[in-house]
């Protein structure tokens, strides 16, 4: 079955299917996420021309349907952790596909992570920050107009004397903006962020 297909099954019964089909020719659950990424990028692409608001949606549910089928296939036991980070999707920013595969990286490759999901607020990221002895803030933002709010993040951590270091991602950021913003790295996709969290521990 095709990955856009599946997607944009608004019965949203084929993603399972497709999954499995996946998983019993013996296709590698990163792949699996790998397809989906691709898929997503493509609708993305074809917005506002082919896709509209609608199949943004369906397709959106649909690709989080399948990280919970992959997610268990993904996560590895780790003994020690080797760092703490907190993650989050900008305040005003709805988007947490590609937070959640950043998630489930980072923590089968031994970091322990706190995910305060999407729409976070400075102060919530700050708290956390307080609260748990984070090691790496992880800000995740998809549109033009939120990731200006990671500059806000990183200002008010400032201000508050917080010292921690700080990643961004997600599709609006570049590293070029991460540099402008005062981050101290970004990552382009899962692998890109593990590789760089552990530079900065
Ligand atoms: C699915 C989707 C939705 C779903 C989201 C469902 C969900 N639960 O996430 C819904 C329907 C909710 C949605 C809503 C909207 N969306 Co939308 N959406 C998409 C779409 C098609 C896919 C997003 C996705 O999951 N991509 C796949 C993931 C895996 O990629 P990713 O997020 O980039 O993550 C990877 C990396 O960036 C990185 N990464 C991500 N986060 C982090 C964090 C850190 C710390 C690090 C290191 C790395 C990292 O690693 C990930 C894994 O490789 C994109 C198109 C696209 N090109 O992405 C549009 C897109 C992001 N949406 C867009 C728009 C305009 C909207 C809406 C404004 C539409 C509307 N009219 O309402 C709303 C905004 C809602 C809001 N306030 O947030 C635009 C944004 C344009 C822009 N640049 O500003 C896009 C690009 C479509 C387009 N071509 O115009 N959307």
């Amino acid at each position: 079955m095709e990955i856009l297909n599946a997607l944009l099954d608004v019965k949203k019964k084929k993603i399972e299917l497709f999954c499995d089909e996946r998983l019993n020719n013996g296709t590698e659950a990163y792949k699996i996420v790998d397809e989906l990424t691709g898929g997503l990028r493509e609708i993305g692409k074809g917005y506002k021309e082919i896709y509209f608001d609608a199949e943004l949606m369906v397709a959106g549910w649909n690709a989080k349907k399948a990280l919970e089928i992959v997610k268990p296939l993904l996560q590895k036991d780790v003994e020690d952790r080797i760092g703490k980070i907190v993650i989050g999707t900008v305040k005003g920013d709805v988007h947490d596909i590609g937070k959640e595969i950043v998630t489930i990286m980072l923590s089968s490759e031994g970091f322990e992570v706190i995910d305060l999901g999407t729409n976070v607020s400075k102060e919530r990221f700050a708290d956390a920050v307080r609260d748990t002895g984070a090691d790496i803030v992880g800000m995740s933002a998809l549109l033009t107009t939120t990731r200006e709010y990671m500059a806000e993040v990183i200002n008010y951590f400032g201000a508050e004397s917080l010292a921690v270091k700080i990643m961004v991602g997600g599709g609006a950021v570049t590293p070029e903006y991460a540099a402008e913003i005062g981050a101290d790295c970004y990552g382009s996709d899962a692998v890109d962020a593990v590789r760089k969290a552990k530079e900065l521990i």
